[in-house]
């Protein structure tokens, strides 16, 4: 007879073992004795799915049970990073596989599975290009972490984001094709959605009332996979459905086929599949591709077909449907949600426009991640009409009725009309994404305190005047720190769990406060710094075998690892980068021995399409190769550049960090959060007033940061000056400058631009106005590490103080100000 709990997973070792040669034996059909690290990382990780089932159908069942409200959260980007090692943690079970025995060859090659090389066997699953995707793969972990009933609804990319290789100093992109082997997701071939495009819409009478029925032109099968989203110490584990796009109605044409017409017989197949085919490389840029607009209608219609489903079952009435859902837009990706569900409501379900309009804003929250124009998402008219003709009208027929309220209540504001319209009346007209995600939504977030602030001053101020500042609200961002602290860095969280009693400081971060009685422990010091130096060597290793230089670990390793941007001002950096290499070229021997040793490291993409990041990343490389091979300079000053950064090199680099940069332009950066990953990995930061860099201050108070630069409020009276004005370049950068004109890093003309957009292009990100003070600050940086006893001082207190960013924190803000959810008690047993 059938029980409930046939299917026990391992609990120890031994069951472990069994579970994993049951796989390499059957699952891979394969021997025992013959097992690469591929294979012990394919049957490792098929054991801990097995286990990861069993609680993903529990956790399903009970919500199913339950009924209560959930959370879905749709993103078009989740940059997840390795699962297997995120997997065994959570569940807390890493220790089981450590030292399990295979062999390599039929016996004449045995070794013992050390966990750490597994690991490193799995691809990164990258489905995203940075902050956004990673934010939500962070909520994720926190929302099954805190048993709150939730799904994430994304695209299922055949192509995450590229590799980059760096190819004689440039960046060259190269596909990635990540699924070969991804034990980590199920394919549900029994849940698809048939999806429309294009086509006409007509109008019909049923039972005496006019509807609007869209006749297709193109249909697209959606086929969902899912993932399981294991929680940190609890059985709850949560569900991400990706959607695959496929032809919908058979292969491929058989009839062409047939007659020979071999290439038009794929033809449909080839066009349907290329809508999941790849994620679009841009970080706050926006293209407006055709193919594009059609990912999100594809994956927003599918995710609310599956919502909808879902909410029918409980056969509850449509004016439930805010009680039982919860939808947040993770940036306006997914805004056509709001038109969907209104015409899903209107169309088919044949409620009223208004009771239906209720139920819509009731349901949708937005958060917006960007004030940086060229991110916001505009689509021409045209075009939305062409691909999704029933949804422009619905749009249009939201801004009429939106537009007739402004009016109503701003009878003597004609121009409030043409600002807030939901239709740019420009050539071509445009739809304003970012507007109708603020009209269907009951709440609108930003996610650092100074951003939050922005849009409500700046390109939201008028939607604050007709809603109210109730609507507009901040939820800081976070990071999960269990993937950030414990599975990054396992020795610095085995020490802390030491001083805070354990490792509930995981579950709730502001346990790290006890860590501040022990600052002045010298033991605990030396420690602290034996971890950071190690997790130094480890990183030291990887450049040596990736650039093949030779870096020294006791230097000061100051990182600035993100994606490549003006705005993020790498170009700063490696100015000053270059101001220090040519104050080191005019000190005598002595005063040169004198000097702090440093290694200034970089990483980051840029978008295939930004030509300029591109010139950062080659300038940047151009001078490491002259710096790096300087003998007079030696062991003072290296630059290196890293390779294809991602999540797991995230992982790696964050522990070895002694400084790291956060140096936008203020007001540019909506937050960051690596700033709080190298924080909590006891490394120090310098930065602007800029994002969460300014909470951060504030947590860890204004000595245990390095903060320089303009403050936002001044940004555009010098932005001003600089076009209107006299605009006099920083001496100091202009002698950067004419080195780099003198052809010292290569041909100047490779980086002319470079240099006129600051000094005859306007300046726009500030790079001469902030270069004085960020020069002095890091001036005081060498000093401060001089005397490393408080310099280790400063960042145990700093991670003492970073209770407050842990993602939990977000995600039960969220829960309360937005979603109105409750998390659902577990049954550990
Ligand atoms: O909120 C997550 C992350 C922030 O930390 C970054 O500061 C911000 O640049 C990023 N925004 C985007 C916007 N892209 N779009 N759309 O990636 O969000």
């Amino acid at each position: 007879a059938w029980k409930r709990n046939q299917i026990t997973s391992f609990t120890d070792r031994d069951g472990f073992e069994k579970e994993v040669v049951r796989h390499v034996e059957t699952t891979l059909a394969r021997s025992m004795f013959n097992c690469d690290e591929i294979a012990a990382y394919s049957a490792t990780s098929l054991a801990f799915r097995d286990r990861l089932i069993t609680h993903w159908n529990r956790t399903q069942q009970r919500q199913t049970y339950r009924d209560t409200k959930r959370v879905y959260y749709l993103s078009l980007e989740f940059l997840m990073g390795r699962a297997l090692d995120n997997a065994m943690l959570n569940v807390g079970l890493k220790n089981v596989a450590q030292g399990m025995r295979f062999l390599r060859a039929f016996a004449f090659d045995c070794y013992d599975c050390v966990i750490e090389d597994v690991v490193k066997q799995e691809h990164d699953a990258a489905l995203g290009n940075g902050g956004l995707g990673r934010l939500a793969a962070c909520f994720l972990d926190s929302l099954a972490t805190l048993n709150f009933p939730a799904w994430g609804y994304g695209l299922r990319y055949r192509y995450g984001i590229f590799k980059q290789e760096i190819i004689d100093g440039y960046q060259v992109e190269v596909p990635d094709y990540w699924l070969d082997f991804n034990p980590w997701e199920f394919p549900r071939h029994d849940v698809t959605v048939d999806i429309q495009f294009f086509g006409q819409v007509n109008k019909k009478t049923v039972g005496g009332k006019t509807i609007s029925v869209w006749e297709a032109g193109e249909i697209v099968q959606a086929v969902a996979y899912d993932v399981p989203i294991p929680g940190y110490d609890t059985p709850t584990t949560n569900n991400l459905r990706l959607w695959s796009s496929k032809a919908s109605g058979g292969e491929f044409d058989f009839q062409k086929f047939n007659s020979g017409d071999y290439e038009s017989s794929v033809a449909d197949q080839q066009r349907a599949e290329t809508i999941s085919a790849v994620l679009y490389p841009n970080d706050n840029l926006e293209r407006g591709k055709e193919l594009r607009l059609k990912q999100q209608y594809f994956w927003v219609a599918a995710s609310l077909y599956d919502i909808v489903r879902r909410f029918k079952k409980s056969r509850r009435s449509w004016n439930e449907f805010p009680d039982q859902v919860a939808i947040q837009l993770n940036d306006t990706h997914p805004t056509l949600a709001i038109v969907e569900l209104q015409r899903i409501l209107v169309d088919i379900e044949g409620l009223e426009w208004d009771n239906a309009w209720e139920i819509v804003t009731s349901t949708f929250g937005y958060t917006n991640h960007t004030v940086l124009p060229e991110a916001l998402e505009k689509w021409p008219v045209g075009l939305v009409q062409h691909l999704l003709p029933r949804h422009l009208q619905i749009i249009y027929d939201i801004n009429l009725f939106f537009l007739q309220s402004v009016e109503k209540a701003f009878p003597d504001d004609r121009d409030m009309l043409r600002r807030v319209s939901i239709i740019e009346e420009s050539q071509p007209k445009m739809v304003r994404m970012a507007f109708l995600a603020i009209v269907g939504s009951h709440k609108v977030n930003g996610v650092a305190e100074l951003h939050s602030d922005l849009i409500k001053t700046t390109i939201f101020k008028d939607f604050v005047e007709i809603y109210g500042p109730d609507k507009f609200t901040n939820v800081t961002n976070g990071i999960t720190p269990r993937r950030w602290l414990h599975q990054a860095n396992p020795r610095l969280s085995e020490l802390i769990a030491s001083k805070c009693g354990g490792n509930d400081f995981l579950k709730d971060l502001t346990l790290l406060n006890q860590l501040e009685k022990h600052v002045q422990d010298k033991q605990f010091r030396k420690e602290w710094a034996e971890i950071k130096y190690a997790n130094k060597v480890r990183l030291a290793k990887h450049i040596k075998d990736t650039t093949g230089v030779v870096v020294n670990p006791a230097s000061l390793f100051d990182v600035q690892v993100k994606r490549i941007h003006e705005y993020k001002r790498q170009q700063l950096n490696i100015f000053g980068v270059i101001h220090r290499y040519l104050s080191l070229k005019a000190m005598t021997p002595d005063q040169r021995k004198k000097q702090l040793p440093r290694v200034s490291i970089f990483g980051g993409k840029a978008a295939p399409g930004y030509w300029m990041a591109k010139q950062i990343i080659h300038l940047i490389n151009s001078v490491g190769a002259v710096v790096n091979k300087d003998e007079d300079i030696g062991d003072l000053l290296k630059v290196i550049f890293l390779e294809d950064y991602n999540v797991s090199k995230a992982e790696m680099i964050c522990p070895a960090s002694d400084i790291s940069e956060h140096i936008s332009t203020a007001g540019t950066e909506a937050s960051g959060t690596s700033n709080m990953k190298f924080v909590l990995n006891g490394g120090l930061i310098i930065g602007t007033c800029d994002g969460a860099n300014i909470e951060i201050t504030r947590e860890i108070g204004e000595s245990n940061i390095f903060l320089f630069g303009n403050l936002s409020e001044d940004v555009e009276d010098l932005r001003h000056a600089h076009t209107y004005g006299s605009h006099t370049i920083d001496s100091d950068l202009d002698k950067v400058f004419n080195e780099i004109e003198k052809g010292t890093f290569g041909t100047p003309h490779d980086f002319s631009a470079m240099i006129a957009a600051v000094r005859q292009h306007g300046d726009y990100y500030l790079v001469s106005d902030d270069f004085h003070s960020y020069i002095e600050t890091h001036q005081l940086v060498d000093e401060a590490y001089r005397n490393q006893d408080e310099w280790i001082a400063k960042c145990i207190t700093s991670v003492s103080r970073m209770g407050f960013f842990t993602s939990d924190r977000c995600i039960n803000e969220y829960a309360e100000e937005i979603w109105n959810v409750e998390p659902l008690a577990v049954d550990r047993h």
